[in-house]
């Protein structure tokens, strides 16, 4: 059966959607797409995103009418500001707004800042430097039951989580290939302002069935764009994976799993990227994503998505058709 979407935003190009509900309603933290003269290329030297906004809807995601609270966040009011400013999200605790969001800083590395706001929509003032300790990009927040906080990220290639290993920069980077374990997301719970990680990065392991991490070479291993929801007392860790170009999911019963490989949320859309968020709204839950469609294909140009996610009576995730409209 086909999936009804919706595109969220027509009006501009925007991608990588971090959605939450705040205060009954629901906003999205995407990264804002710009037109661009780089050439495509591993890097991701296309995606020179300078600014983002916060988008809200009132109501259901598929019909509700979407609002863009103009921009939230500049750049050019970031003190260690280089280029690049990727996928964030934020997290809401005891009425203040916290912004994660990756950017390069001067030397060309990505690193993890915090900008804060005492309403959703922003505008967010950023810290003067970045997180302790952070690096590579793509960000979530889960908001545990418990009232803690975990700050889960990174991606390979422009995203640069191959320089690193055990938190430490390597002499070089270094790919895993073949057979050898690929290389996982990390995860952190955050200190008790919102402000720094309170403990070092952990990896976050996707493992088989028989408890092996997946091998480089599955096409099934983590890329970049970690989301975690919880659904009847389990973690599901979901992510893209990059040069196979699917969102996958795997299921632990703690924040830093390990997470057991389940199986394909999102099969591969128009454009390079696949990158989403998964939440519940009134009972139902929904995938948030974008594609390249309305841009004819460019992969720097994508457009905000959403559709209905089903888990089954055994807790699986229904796989969805990347190209159902
Ligand atoms: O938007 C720039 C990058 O593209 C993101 O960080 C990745 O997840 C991919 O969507």
């Amino acid at each position: 059966m086909k999936t009804k979407k919706r595109y969220l935003f027509p009006a501009d190009y925007m991608a990588d959607p971090s959605v939450h509900v705040f205060n009954g309603r629901i906003y999205i933290y995407p990264s804002h797409d710009w037109e661009c003269e780089n050439v495509e290329n591993d890097n991701g030297d296309q995606y020179v995103m300078k600014d983002m906004h916060v988008l809200s809807i009132d109501g259901d995601p598929m019909t509700g009418t979407v609002t863009d609270h103009g921009k939230a966040l500049d750049i050019a009011d970031i003190p260690w500001a280089g280029r690049q400013l990727w996928d964030c999200d934020c997290a809401e605790k005891d009425g203040k707004y916290y912004l994660y969001f990756p950017l390069k800083d001067r030397t060309d590395i990505f690193r993890i800042g915090v900008a804060v706001a005492d309403r959703p929509e922003g505008p967010f003032i950023a810290e003067p430097a970045p997180m302790l300790g952070s690096y590579s990009m793509d960000i979530c927040v889960l908001k545990d039951d418990d009232g803690e906080y975990y700050l889960y990220f990174g991606g390979l290639w422009g995203g640069q989580l191959q320089r690193y290993r055990d938190n430490k920069a390597l002499e070089s980077a270094c790919l895993p290939e073949g057979a050898e374990p690929s290389l996982p997301s990390r995860c952190a719970r955050l200190s008790k302002d919102m402000l720094q990680f309170a403990e070092d990065p952990r990896p976050i392991q996707v493992i088989d069935e028989e408890g092996n991490p997946l091998r480089a070479d599955d096409p099934h291993r983590f890329f970049e764009a970690s989301w975690v929801h919880k659904h009847n007392g389990k973690y599901y860790f979901s992510y893209s994976t990059g040069d196979s170009h699917l969102l996958c999911y795997a299921v632990g019963d703690n924040p830093y799993g390990p997470f057991v490989y389940k199986g394909v949320i999102l099969t591969p859309v128009v454009g390079w990227t696949t990158h989403h968020s998964i939440i519940e709204w009134k009972g139902k839950w929904y995938l948030f994503h974008h594609d390249s469609v309305p841009s004819g294909g460019k992969s720097w140009l994508r457009s905000l998505k959403v559709c209905e996610l089903t888990h089954d009576a055994d807790g699986n995730i229904i796989t969805i058709e990347g190209t159902d409209e």
